[in-house]
């Protein structure tokens, strides 16, 4: 087909392949998503049917897209690995991210009313993106340690800040004032001695995050015979196995969750 004389334009496309043999992570965050929490009235510090709902844009995203081998999720965020010989897109960073961004936050406003069946969505949500690559199985391991251990250190301040302010009564700054120069143990202390709370008994959901890993799984149908005629109308069950992303509230910092799961690197270096 001949060039039209604007075809030079073309040139102007950066080129931002993502860099061969590194893992490819993007990494999602809800815009403002302490304005959208309070505006819809999510649960504090944890509304299960929000972190329900990111996992459900999230495996939506895993099932459309291609070759994302692990997700994990907490609070407004979603991390999706791509698998380390991806040729998807070429490997546009550009692709990437908007089609995981675009896809979740579709998802997000199309799934909304399964999760929310009484709070009314009043503003279209946004999520911001991120390409990050890491050049090995043990900064990919060391990422999302990072993530899970982000979403361990913010759960445990926001369930001590919250049983302050929901069960004694305390404003929010002398909540904050309280918990100021505290370590962990001490605030598993404060949770234990006066809210009668074992921090390790809280839902694992909460305490570590969503892993979302493809698992074989059981589908099972139930399909009309075509033939013979004599039993038109008939039906039978039929078992298919298949894989879907599927969650797991887990530990990812240890050796134990890649132990049992080795596939998910097997590929990388
Ligand atoms: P950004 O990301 O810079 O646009 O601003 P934010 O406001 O989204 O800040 P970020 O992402 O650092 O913090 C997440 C916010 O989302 C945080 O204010 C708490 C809120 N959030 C996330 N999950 C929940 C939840 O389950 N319940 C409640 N009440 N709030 C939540
Ligand atoms: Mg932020
Ligand atoms: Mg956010
Ligand atoms: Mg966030
Ligand atoms: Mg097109």
């Amino acid at each position: 087909m001949a060039k039209s004389k604007f075809e030079y334009v073309r040139d102007f496309e950066a080129d931002d392949t993502c860099l061969p043999h590194c893992w490819v992570v993007v990494r999602l965050d809800g815009r403002n998503f302490h304005r959208f929490a309070e505006k819809h009235n999510f649960a504090k510090p944890n509304d299960s049917r929000a972190l329900n709902l990111m996992t459900k844009c999230a495996q939506t995203v895993m099932e459309e897209l291609e070759d994302i081998v692990i997700a994990y999720g907490q609070s407004d965020e979603y991390s999706f690995v791509f698998r380390q010989k991806s040729n998807w897109f070429k490997r546009r960073a550009s692709k990437f991210m908007t089609l995981v961004a675009s896809q979740f936050a579709s998802s997000y406003v199309f799934y909304w009313p399964d999760y929310f069946e009484d709070q009314p969505l009043l503003y279209p949500p946004g999520f911001d993106g991120r390409v990050v690559l890491y050049p090995s199985n043990q900064t990919l391991k060391d990422y999302l340690s990072w993530r899970q251990a982000d979403c361990h250190i913010n759960n445990l301040y926001n369930t001590v800040f919250w049983a302050l302010i929901q069960q004694s009564g305390l404003t929010p700054v002398q909540a904050q004032e309280r918990l100021k120069g505290t370590v962990t143990a001490d605030k598993n202390e404060i949770l234990f001695s006066e809210f009668h709370i074992n921090y390790n008994d809280e839902p694992q959901m909460y305490r570590k995050g969503t892993v979302l890993v493809w698992q074989k799984v059981d589908e099972v149908k139930t399909q009309e015979i075509r033939l013979p005629e004599e039993m038109e109308g008939k039906k039978m069950t039929i078992t298919r196995t298949r894989t879907r992303p599927l969650p797991l509230y887990c530990d990812l910092i240890g050796d134990a969750f890649w132990k049992e799961h080795p596939d998910i690197l097997e590929e990388g270096n």
